[in-house]
């Protein structure tokens, strides 16, 4: 048993989980709209990634009999940009999604409750490899531009990692060394 407090807490990151959904599936888009199907792959693998936190954070409520409470979904935007700022969009929307797990965690140890905590370290763990990864593709997009053969090289290295994150060999993790 959890806390209503707590359990407030996931069900507002489950929304978040969901939007953040919701974000890369807009990004994707872009990227296809943009024929960068590499990297709209790349986005709909992130979109099933967050859809799957979404629903871990549901198992865990239902398995400490909380209830799960559904919210509104935010519209995700719809800013445009090239490939640079398609990624800094995504390192941005990462740190504040990091700090917000971060907040429930520093929660959870308020409260004492060792269950979510411990629950939440996964979580902890997977945004420090997502930034890592954004991090990276964004100091080769800097490296090499985001034009002509750079713009296709790093198109196909997505387009690689996405077919290993849909086979499940691979997390988000070495999004630009394959
Ligand atoms: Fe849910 O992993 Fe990042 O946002």
């Amino acid at each position: 048993m959890i806390s209503n407090e707590m359990a407030r807490r996931i069900n507002a990151q489950i929304n978040r989980e969901i939007y953040s959904a919701y974000f890369y599936l807009a990004l994707a888009a872009q990227a296809e709209s943009m024929n960068l199907k590499g990297t709209g792959a790349w986005f709909v693998a992130k979109h099933g990634e967050e859809l799957s936190h979404a629903m871990k954070m549901y198992r865990y409520l239902i398995d400490q009999d909380a209830s799960v409470r559904l919210t509104e979904v935010a519209a995700p935007p719809t800013e445009g940009g090239n490939l640079f700022q398609m990624f800094e969009r995504t390192l941005a929307h990462e740190r504040e999604v990091t700090s917000a797990i971060n907040d429930m965690v520093d929660h959870a140890l308020s409260e004492k409750d060792h269950a979510t905590s411990i629950f939440l370290q996964w979580f902890v763990t997977e945004q420090i490899e997502e930034e890592a990864t954004v991090k990276d593709i964004l100091g080769r997009l800097r490296l090499f531009g985001d034009q002509g053969q750079a713009l296709l090289m790093i198109d196909n290295e997505l387009a690689a990692i996405a077919a290993q994150m849909a086979r499940g060999t691979t997390g988000t993790q070495a999004a630009t060394n394959g």
